[in-house]
């Protein structure tokens, strides 16, 4: 119990329409962070019977034997004495012999448990690499697809009195038709990576909240479940205080003028805001802003403004890297990009964790999020698409009322088919219908014609409302000398936000400008590059490729990458490489 109590904290709301819910909201919950058992099982011998494939799970290792030995049964494994990982955590840095592994693992945990009685609960995930079923009790509540979003499950009815057996089957397999696919460019790092918790609600609660602001007036609706009942709402700080009841559907709606401080990079004001309802109580800090495009402007607040960015993986810095567990690891890679200059962030090629989100509000950075449709995904597939869809709908349910995130984009240098088009144009009409007031994007590829005279014509672009593509010269193509006599054909009418640039080097391997994975080449790259890029129309943003050396199984070069994708500004362990300073000293003129 004591272990229980230990970990109260924080709030949530529950936004279904998009299956999220939110960190923040204030609620009671208990966080499961800690050590689990675990038990690495490569054939899956939990799920497939001996000779036979089973379409249902045994369930042999959802009867935990801690809690269900059957005496009369050979024991072949037993979660009391299988070691231990912790959880929030990728396995692969927590122990070397799975470095490099992908498949299943079974994780345990006992969690003491005491009823209240008018309680409902949730078990709640903020993130499991890739897939994952869940039991309780011998009970399996469901499955979940997606290596980076929330989910839950209700659990009211399942939990006992006293000790509770929760098992988790995660499984981090690539797969052809699975998103992202089974090839990219970061590590697949598996398990149970970000938070488990145990969340209490009243019979009644507030299952969703959500707040718009148009510039004059703000908008907030708030559903409930489990019956209808009257909402407050309040702002203090704006003087709001106002009541309406959900009783249509159990929906409640509150609309009011006002002239709040804008939230804005250079003053991310925010403001608590309030949601009562009964017994059930959501808290949470909200910023007010507008973002919008005119011709090739981007708009802030009015006012045009130029996305200094960066783009960043979630890996934390350090000798032996791995997924951010906590908020002084995703602190120190911000505080990286305020020292770079930035006030933009791409949070490549997936959701990044809700406390990254949200500390990046709190620091004053606008925010690009991305789904990981990245390279050629299976676009024919229907179940494909399902999973994108699920995986967009669960990361906009989560962040939808954060003001920072100014971008939703759909995919990362996809090829131009039929059936991509397709695909992503659903994709995007599906975010413009859930959520209307922010920017989407999609980072294309340029196309390689001419080399001299690169080419931008996706007709994805006449979808999104930025364009912006990934483009490699100096590293990929050519040498950095190469951009003084580039000439980009890039369509008109949209702002140009240059999504990837840049190229390798080993931290502390110096020598010739010529030289590739020197500091001397990159930096003359970023230097040439950024000359370039510069001379574009309509630019509106940068984002360099990337912030930190991050870890990649497609960069083995021994001596030089060691696993490591080099084109980070600083290496793993967060040493700036000449190269930042450039980019730096480019993001500190007005
Ligand atoms: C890209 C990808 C990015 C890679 C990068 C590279 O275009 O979008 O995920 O890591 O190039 O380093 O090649």
């Amino acid at each position: 119990m004591k272990r229980l109590l230990a970990a109260i904290s924080l709030l949530f709301a529950l936004l279904p329409s998009a299956r999220a819910i939110s960190l923040a909201d204030g609620r009671e919950c208990i966080s499961l962070a800690g050590q689990w058992n675990y038990i690495v099982d490569p054939m899956d011998t939990g799920i497939y019977k001996y000779q036979m494939q089973l379409q249902k799970p045994q369930k042999r290792y959802f009867a935990d034997r801690h809690f269900y030995q059957d005496k009369t049964k050979l024991i072949e494994y037993d979660f009391d004495k299988a070691p231990t990982l912790t959880v929030p955590g990728d396995w692969n840095s927590q122990s070397e012999r799975l470095y490099l592994y992908e498949g299943t693992i079974w994780y345990r945990r006992v969690v003491d448990f005491h009823k209240i009685p008018g309680r409902r609960w949730f078990l709640y995930f903020g993130a499991v690499n890739y897939q994952c079923m869940v039991g309780l009790n011998n009970n399996i509540l469901g499955t979940h697809k997606g290596g980076f979003t929330p989910f839950w499950f209700e659990v009211t009815d399942v939990l006992q009195e006293g000790p509770n057996s929760l098992i988790v089957w995660v499984n981090n397999s690539r797969g052809a038709s699975e998103v992202p696919t089974v090839n990219f460019d970061w590590w697949n790092y598996g398990g149970i990576t970000r938070d488990v918790l145990l969340v209490s609600v009243p019979e009644v609660y507030i299952r969703e909240w959500r707040m718009r602001f148009d510039g004059a007036e703000i908008e907030v609706s708030v559903k409930l479940d489990g019956g209808s009942d009257t909402v407050t709402l309040e702002i203090p700080e704006l003087g709001i205080r106002k009541k309406a009841c959900a009783c249509k559907e159990g929906t409640a709606y509150f609309r009011m003028k006002a002239s709040p401080e804008l939230w804005s990079p250079d003053s991310p004001r925010l403001y608590d805001i309030s949601i009562n309802c009964g017994a059930d109580k959501i808290k949470d800090r909200v910023g007010f802003r507008t973002i919008r495009t005119e011709g090739e402007k981007i708009l802030l607040n009015g006012n045009p403004v130029f996305l200094k960015g960066v783009a960043l993986h979630d890996e934390t810095i350090g000798v032996n890297p791995g997924r951010c567990r906590s908020e002084e690891d995703v602190r120190a890679l911000l505080e990286a990009a305020k020292d770079l200059g930035c006030n933009f962030l791409r949070l490549a090629h997936y959701p990044h964790s809700e406390q990254m989100v949200r500390l990046a509000e709190e620091m004053g950075f606008m925010l690009w999020e991305e789904i990981p449709c990245y390279w050629n995904i299976d676009w024919a597939s229907e179940d494909t698409y399902k999973n994108a869809e699920n995986q967009l709908l669960e990361m906009i349910g989560r962040d939808v009322n954060r003001a920072a995130v100014v971008v939703w984009s759909m995919a990362n240098e996809t090829p131009r088919t039929p059936e991509r088009l397709a695909f992503l144009g659903k994709l995007i009409a599906k975010t413009r219908a859930v959520d209307p007031t922010r920017l989407v994007s999609a980072a294309i590829q340029k196309d390689k014609p001419d080399f001299y005279h690169p080419v931008i014509d996706d007709d994805l672009l006449g979808l999104t409302d930025l364009i912006s593509f990934n483009q490699y010269i100096g590293w990929y193509d050519g040498k950095p000398a190469d951009c003084d006599s580039v000439v980009w054909s890039i369509p008109r009418g949209k702002p140009v936000v240059i999504s990837e640039f840049g190229g390798g080097a080993l931290y502390g391997n110096h020598g010739s400008d010529a030289e590739m994975f020197t500091e001397e080449y990159l930096e003359l790259l970023y230097r040439k590059n950024l000359s370039m890029l510069s001379k574009i129309p309509g630019l509106s943003g940068l984002c360099p490729w990337c912030l930190k050396d991050f870890r990649s199984p497609k960069r083995p070069l021994t001596g030089i990458q060691d696993d490591f994708n080099r084109k980070g500004l600083i290496d793993e362990q967060g040493r700036p490489k000449q190269a930042f300073f450039v980019v730096k000293a480019f993001y500190g003129q007005e």
